[in-house]
């Protein structure tokens, strides 16, 4: 039986993202709650960013003001790397079959991590487009944001604009720095036309590499915990050094490996992102 129905492949086509529920069975979601639950108890003994993944950037990241009473933690890098569960719901899942028919039918890995926001956390996501983090020879690459817990409009809800993905690429640069983060003036465009993505735990919000998108503050006694996964067709071949790198980048999740090399070519140059930019240049402490 297909993951998606026709008017659901069609909403997102039209409006570039699309909020599946259930998109893991409930034993998984406790799998995933449980590992996430360890890592906060353990980052209490730390006090700034720890660990070590595939290229020596630390694993876990931690929000200033962190302490082992308050714990902060706000990153992980490539969970799918050191926890079963985060693979399992990578490759395994419900999600990865609602990729697949929506770019698919052959699709593969490119990198994933954990944005936590726990309780009062300030970190906002400034507004972007993942694509140019990301540059392949087509387009066709979705980000799965799943939610490990529920999201509400109180605990900083990922916010999308919708269709903005048949738009310009916006550059993140501005007076010659890389900020990565769209101009100021078509952020509050953004958020003018905004739309909340929210649901119960294990909603998945699946989104368009080129979709505008940011997040704010939590601002509940509720944790936002989002797993978040990036797929792309097989045939799309990245243009530039992934900012994740790990070990699974490249993995085949569904279909077959036909080798073939897609490529579209676009009407815009693709801003340049600086060498080591990562994902972390898009979070600010408000
Ligand atoms: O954590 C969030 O709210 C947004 C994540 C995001 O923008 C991204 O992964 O590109």
């Amino acid at each position: 039986m297909p993951a998606l129905q026709q008017s659901q492949i069609d909403f997102f086509n039209e409006h570039g993202y699309l909020v599946v529920e259930n998109a893991v069975d409930a034993e998984a979601l406790q799998a995933l709650t449980r590992d996430f639950s360890n890592w906060v108890e353990e980052s209490r003994e730390q006090t700034g960013a720890y660990g070590e993944s595939f290229d020596g950037r630390p694993r876990f990241d931690v929000e200033s003001g962190h302490s082992k009473d308050s714990p902060a933690l706000r990153r992980v890098n490539a969970p799918v790397e050191i926890s079963d569960a985060y693979f399992k719901a990578m490759t395994e899942s419900r999600m990865a079959d609602c990729v697949a028919e929506l770019i698919g039918p052959n699709i593969k890995f490119h990198h994933s991590k954990i944005n936590s926001k726990l309780p009062g956390a300030k970190t906002e996501v400034k507004w972007h487009q993942d694509f140019p983090f990301t540059p392949h020879s087509n387009d066709d690459l979705i980000t799965a944001l799943l939610m490990v817990d529920e999201v509400t409009d109180q605990n900083g809800p990922l916010e999308v604009v919708p269709g903005s993905h048949k738009g310009d690429i916006h550059s993140l640069w501005h007076d010659g720095v890389f900020t990565g983060a769209i101009a100021e003036d078509a952020a509050a465009d953004c958020k003018s036309k905004a739309v909340s993505c929210k649901g119960a735990a294990g909603t998945v919000c699946l989104m368009h590499t080129r979709l505008l998108h940011g997040s704010t503050a939590n601002l509940s006694d509720k944790p936002r915990t989002l797993f978040i996964a990036v797929y792309s067709a097989e045939d799309a071949i990245p243009q530039s050094p992934n900012p994740m790198p790990n070990k699974h980048e490249g993995l085949l999740v569904r279909g077959e490996k036909t080798n073939r090399v897609r490529s579209v070519p676009y009407d815009i140059e693709l801003p340049q992102i600086p060498k080591g930019a990562s994902f972390f240049d898009q979070q600010a402490e408000g």
